[in-house]
């Protein structure tokens, strides 16, 4: 029997535009035994979430996301704002005994992480971190095919996340829309931000990393801050390249920055074992190239895998073969994913637990961008 699933979103940008796409949809595509209601969204800014209420379909609104947290009727506490808030919210929702979905990074850094997970864990509610590119069909089938050894030993993982949007000074730090520049907010640049989906999906493909050394840097160091309009020193790493160890004696390369030139978000990743390669590009979602050494020799090439099929991980949900899906689909296979783990007991990764180390990783990148020392993990 399909029962009701109650959530209740803080936030009304372009994330809670996402996970609400994914909750309001999820049931007519996935069978998982819960049918999500959009009950209520909080946030400070009234008018703003009412019309966002409305566009989306909410039932209700809240002022203060407490007052959402307190009610009776809220199962579960999707968390969008800005990452100085996450704690306090989750920690909140898990005390009240709501499963908590929350937005990536977890927490600023791995400190203010750990008592997320302990507040989960305590209450013994399901919890996720909204990691969405590891829900990409083909990412996914990336994965399958690393887990079954078609690329045997793995000696390379190769991933960049490249942006363009901050290149000029005029850009300011602070306030709804910016404040992913201010360090206060946001915990760190595009480490937390952009990097840490490319680890979060590197962990999970090629295992643990043992060590890293990282390049960071700040290209523009004071910008006016939208709330007070003053100039002020600017404390986040505008581009971070990054060495890794993996356990399994891979070596890693990352890179993200928001000042490469006409790049949007550009997500790469690659990754070169014995017996072949896989690469991915997030602009062409839908595909997969292989490279499959076991070939013999005269037809030995890369393969163009188009990954909408049936039995393609997803697809068989969706429409007929040769029918292409994005970006907004990944949110709705994490959620399907949420749902099918509350059924089955079984939690979906990556739990706050998981993403906890991801924070982990990207507090080294950013002490060994100030020291230049390796850092084992
Ligand atoms: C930043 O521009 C951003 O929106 C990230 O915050 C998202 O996590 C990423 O998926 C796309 O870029």
């Amino acid at each position: 029997m399909t029962k009701q699933l109650n959530v209740g979103m803080v936030g009304y940008g372009f994330m809670a535009r996402a996970h609400s796409n994914a909750w309001a949809n999820v049931a007519h595509f996935f069978e998982t035994g819960n049918r999500p209601v959009l009950k209520g969204v909080a946030a400070r800014n009234t008018s703003r979430v009412r019309h966002f209420a409305e566009m989306w379909g909410y039932e209700s609104v809240e002022a203060d996301w407490r007052a959402l947290i307190a009610r009776k009727d809220i199962d579960a506490i999707d968390i969008c704002v800005p990452n100085d808030l996450h704690a306090e919210i989750a920690i909140a929702a898990a005390q009240a005994g709501k499963m908590v979905l929350c937005e990536k990074p977890l927490a600023r850094t791995e400190a203010e992480g750990k008592p997320m997970v302990d507040a989960v864990e305590k209450a013994g509610v399901p919890n996720m971190v909204w990691y969405n590119y590891r829900r990409v069909p083909a990412v996914t089938l990336i994965k399958n095919m690393v887990e079954a050894g078609r690329l045997g030993q793995i000696f390379h993982y190769r991933a960049k996340f490249l942006q363009d949007w901050t290149i000029s000074p005029d850009v300011p730090q602070g306030g709804a829309a910016t404040w992913r520049l201010d360090v206060d907010a946001a915990g760190s640049g595009v480490t937390g931000d952009l990097l840490a989906h490319c680890l979060d999906t590197a962990i999970w493909i090629n295992g643990g990393i043992a060590s890293l050394t990282a390049m960071t840097e700040t290209f523009i160091k004071e910008r006016v801050h939208a709330e007070t309009g003053k100039a002020q020193a600017v404390g986040i790493d505008d581009a971070a390249a990054v060495l890794t160890r993996f356990g399994n004696g891979s070596l890693g390369t990352f890179e993200s920055t928001r000042y490469a030139r006409g790049h949007k978000a550009g997500y790469t990743l690659e990754i070169n074992g014995a017996k072949g390669s896989l690469s991915w590009d997030l602009h062409d979602l839908n595909r997969v190239q292989y490279f499959d050494h076991g070939v013999e020799g005269a037809q030995r090439g890369w393969t163009d895998i188009l990954v909408t099929d049936g039995d393609h991980p997803y697809l068989g949900k969706w429409w007929v073969p040769g029918l292409i899906i994005g970006y907004e689909h990944s949110f709705i296979h994490q959620v399907a994913d949420f749902l099918e783990g509350l059924r089955t007991g079984k939690p979906a990764a990556p739990t706050f637990r998981d993403a906890l180390e991801t924070n982990r990783i990207c507090d080294a990148i950013i002490a060994s961008g100030k020291s230049g020392a390796w850092v084992n993990l």
